[in-house]
């Protein structure tokens, strides 16, 4: 069986035979497709010395299964829009930073029902962190989510994780078509083995300052943050320069950003606080942990 790709605009057809272990063959493909943002249709050609009365039940399911999931990816990446990348007020690129912005990942219905469904299904906690040498609770909840044996250690504490949820999959599918759309190096496409979730119930939760430069991040870490709910403030400041102005990037519901390259070496991060009477928000931020370093 071959799976025919063909673009509207290049009128190219790219053929690939489909089976079990050439999936990341076909990924090459669909992204050197997506990146012309256009329209294009799939065609599943079998050929005729295959007689669909002989193979293996499981070789059919297995061949299902791909071309299903390669389907609903092909409409994904039809409906990306370009990201803004993040510049400093002044319009000059961001130094030692790159950090991108998809302002409406996920449309209104789509991101109400994600919302809705972690709202309701992770298991939330609370935990006691020391500020100042005094123990007091973390000002907002969390959760720890991704493959068996991904623990990841900050503030003193150590989170072991929940199994992925349908949903938490979902979302890390489309985001990481996103995140490899964008990466330039070719051959290391991104997959994140966990996800850190924090819910802001209220204006008075809020995350201080930090990078997300814990070891087992690896150096220059990519991290992709995922929004549902209230908009919050999301600054970011340069750890040396002090001279560069703070930047201030609203985080609404639905979007994702993409923090890459030396972002975290150079920049910090946080939530301030807000006294307006606000709802609540759901941040998801995509990590890949690195369990030998
Ligand atoms: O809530 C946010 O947007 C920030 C989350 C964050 O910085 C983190 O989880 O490390
Ligand atoms: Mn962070």
């Amino acid at each position: 069986m071959q799976l025919a790709i063909c673009t509207s605009f290049l009128k190219t057809t790219h053929k690939i035979p489909v089976s079990s272990d050439n999936a990341s063959e076909i990924k090459k493909s669909y992204l050197s497709c997506c990146y012309t943002n256009i329209t294009f249709s799939v065609q599943f050609v079998v050929p005729a010395t295959i007689t669909p009365s002989k193979p293996s039940p499981s070789t059919v399911a297995l061949q299902t299964d791909s071309l299903n999931s390669m389907s609903k990816t092909v409409i994904n990446c039809n409906k990306l829009p370009l990201p803004e990348i993040i510049k400093l007020p002044n319009g000059e690129p961001t130094p030692q930073a790159e950090i991108l912005l998809y302002k409406d990942f996920f449309s209104g219905v789509n991101a109400q029902s994600i919302y809705q469904e972690l709202l309701n299904n992770i298991k939330w906690r609370q935990d006691p962190i020391k500020l100042y040498g005094k123990e007091m609770l973390q000002p907002r909840l969390t959760a720890w989510y991704g493959e068996p044996g991904v623990v990841y250690t900050y503030s003193g504490i150590t989170m072991y994780p929940q199994p992925w949820t349908d949903t938490l999959l979902q979302v890390k599918q489309q985001v990481e078509m996103a995140v490899n759309i964008n990466n330039t190096e070719e051959d290391k496409q991104i997959e994140f083995n966990s996800v850190l979730l924090n819910r802001y119930r209220h204006g008075q939760d809020s995350m201080g300052w930090h990078s997300d430069d814990e070891p087992e991040l690896g150096a220059n870490p990519l991290i992709a943050s995922v929004s549902f709910g209230e908009t919050r403030r999301f600054l970011l400041r340069h750890r040396h320069d002090k001279h560069l102005p703070k930047l201030e990037i609203p985080l609404n519901h639905g979007s994702l950003l993409i923090m890459a390259g030396q972002t975290q070496h150079y920049w910090q991060h946080h939530i301030p606080k807000t006294a307006k009477p606000i709802g609540e928000r759901i941040n998801l931020t995509f990590r890949v942990i690195r369990t030998n370093p």
